[in-house]
């Protein structure tokens, strides 16, 4: 690709439709604005021209550079979907510290853990995955790691470590932990020795840049400001793309890949079944770590980011650890990787490619055009035409994970619709979507009790150390109500609130029981059923507030019904020769308030 490349030719290759796609989805602009043939014939360069103002210069240099350094294209699909466990299995998401406070001191801990593991058993729970519970100072809730192999006294010991896998392996459940290696605390012994010691041979570990008096490069942070720190007294700058604690590992080092595959092996030699990685798509960083593009930075809001989301040797990386730990133990992985479009996801997690196993994608948590950190009602049809875009396109050799919360985001419910009278059915109707569509669920803890954002009243109420960031970088323009509004729409704090079943829980609400009994029963449906683990998907009714879809295999038929909003809607009423499974209201034509419906075909027996 270069200038004289039409905007149609690059959309139509796989990362060209990827980059374009994420520009349009920042800009809240539709496709069509590049499908439109006026658009689509014009050149790279003529677009530079006519956009120059806007662009800047060497926009199109960074984007050219993404586009040539990915030679790959996904692999085609194959006609069936393989077997796999973690394809059958229903994952439930443990935030440690908010889960269960076994020893009243206000933090959750691996002994509450055990505590629900019949619970979670009973909910129907295949497989857990741990937030990280290693050693840390706490900068970010412990995704600041001090020691990999060590446990945080907040939450026990290497013994409730041991007992809570055992446990867990005993009800035949699997645990996976969360791998944080794009970078360590830096109260970590490699980055202690490194600052101190230049001649350590920890001191390639990290990225560091002695003597410059200003930050090496324009990079931000996540939690705002330069993603620079300043040592004084060492007269030098390391790099940290998140917390000022959390310095970025040099994964070009081949001794950190080393002693990163290393402690994974240590972790699966413990009998751990995988792991979740964490921003697992930034740890190859473009060589010399240049300036990122002024016009992506501003549009992403993070400036920086495209010479590290999708990095030249993420692939080699991510076989490396396949390869070295996780092949031999036949351990699972699913990376956490923000800002990658569909077909980057496809060349990370394709069968053949053996890199990872499934991805967390984050497209659909905002509607187009919004950011988290903003008061909006999300739409759901942008929800419905996101799972329809990936379950016809990302192929039978790779897996969609389905999910609507996790630790870094506001409740999905109160987002969509924060009125409580909507909050049991919003519920059920995501928990219809999530354990019907195609793909993996992931239920992050709470879910299955209907929790919906908690109305912190003052800044002093939060803990996060993104929200305390976003705080004081929004007093500088807004005054303190008006930044409090801001941070209280996206703090990653609502997810946060230890679970209202823990006596001593400071912000309190009411769990749903009804809700989980209704867990309990789909996901119940979604085990016994072949077509909705491993089927087809069709699509029956897709208009305004309406998703209507069919999962099917081997003869046995599932109609999936759903109403995406608050105005009642005729029901779907061709499923003749279907019987009801379960059904929202009680008006057989009409589909009530975010009302759902699943029918299944009468005329099917189970071999
Ligand atoms: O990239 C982002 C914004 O586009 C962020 O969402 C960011 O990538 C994401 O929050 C990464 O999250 C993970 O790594 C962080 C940690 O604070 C989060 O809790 C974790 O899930 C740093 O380890």
């Amino acid at each position: 690709m270069n200038r004289a490349s039409k905007i149609k030719d690059v959309y139509n290759s796989p990362i060209g439709h990827d980059i374009i796609a994420r520009i349009l989805l920042q800009l809240g602009k539709s496709e069509k604005l590049i499908t439109n043939p006026l658009v689509g014939n014009l050149t790279l360069g003529m677009v530079e021209k006519l956009l120059k103002k806007q662009l800047g210069e060497e926009f199109f240099d960074a984007v050219l550079k993404l586009l040539n350094t990915e030679t790959d294209v996904p692999p085609k699909s194959p006609e069936t979907v393989s077997k796999a466990w973690w394809k059958e299995a229903v994952f439930y998401q443990i935030y440690p510290r908010s889960f269960v406070d076994s020893d009243n001191d206000g933090i959750g801990d691996l002994r509450g853990i055990i505590s629900k593991l019949d619970y979670l058993k009973d909910l129907g729970v295949d497989a857990l995955w741990l937030s990280p519970i290693y050693a840390s100072p706490m900068d970010d809730n412990g995704y600041d790691i001090s020691d990999y192999r060590g446990i945080n006294s907040d939450f026990g010991t290497m013994e409730d470590f041991d007992e809570l896998l055992s446990e867990v392996h005993k009800r035949g459940m699997r645990l996976i932990m969360d791998l944080v290696v794009n970078h360590t605390s830096d109260e970590h012994e490699w980055f202690k020795t490194a600052l101190k010691d230049k001649s350590s041979k920890y001191r390639d570990y990290y990225f560091f840049r002695d003597g410059a008096k200003e930050a090496p490069n324009n990079w931000t942070s996540f939690f705002s400001g330069s993603a620079w720190n300043h040592y004084e007294e060492e007269d030098t700058w390391a790099l940290h793309l998140f917390s000022k604690k959390q310095m970025d590992l040099n994964w070009e080092c081949e001794n950190v890949r080393h002693d990163v595959i290393d402690m994974i092996k240590w972790w699966l030699g413990k009998g751990v079944d995988g792991f979740r990685m964490d921003v697992i798509n930034y740890i190859s960083k473009e060589a010399g770590l240049p300036d990122g593009n002024p016009f992506i930075g501003t549009l992403m809001g993070y400036m920086g980011i495209e010479k590290y989301y999708y990095g030249p040797r993420l692939h080699e990386y991510l076989r490396e650890i396949r390869k070295e730990a996780f092949d031999p133990y036949e351990a699972f992985s699913v990376g956490e990787t923000p800002g990658l479009g569909m077909e980057m996801c496809k060349l990370v997690t394709a069968e053949e490619r053996k890199e990872l196993n499934m991805v967390f994608s984050f497209d659909h948590l905002e509607t187009p055009g919004h950011v988290r950190f903003e008061d909006y009602s999300y739409d759901l049809n942008y929800y419905r035409d996101y799972e329809i875009e990936w379950a016809e396109n990302y192929g039978n050799n790779c897996r969609t994970s389905l999910f609507y919360n996790n630790h870094d985001n506001p409740r999905m419910i109160s987002k969509i619709n924060p009125d409580g009278k909507y909050r049991r059915s919003l519920a059920k109707l995501l928990a219809t979507m999530q354990f019907t569509l195609p793909g993996t669920p992931f239920v992050f803890q709470g879910d299955e009790m209907a929790l919906v954002n908690y109305p912190f009243k003052s800044i002093d109420d939060l803990n996060d150390v993104e929200s305390k960031g976003k705080y004081g970088e929004l007093l500088e323009t807004k005054t303190p109500e008006e930044a409090f509004k801001i941070v209280l729409a996206g703090t990653r704090d609502h997810a946060r609130v230890l679970l209202p079943w823990n006596e001593n829980a400071p912000f309190k609400q009411t769990p749903d029981e009804e809700v989980t009994s209704f867990y309990k029963e789909i996901i119940d449906f979604r085990r016994a059923s072949r077509a909705i683990i491993y089927g087809d998907f069709k699509v029956h009714r897709r208009s305004k507030d309406i998703f209507t879809y069919e999962r099917s295999l081997n003869g046995e038929h599932i109609l999936v019904d759903c109403n995406l909003g608050t105005t009642q809607r005729k029901a779907y009423l061709k499923a003749i020769g279907y019987e009801p499974v379960f059904e929202s209201g009680t008006e057989a034509d009409r589909l009530s308030a975010y009302g759902y419906r699943v029918w299944r075909k009468l005329d099917y027996e189970k071999p």
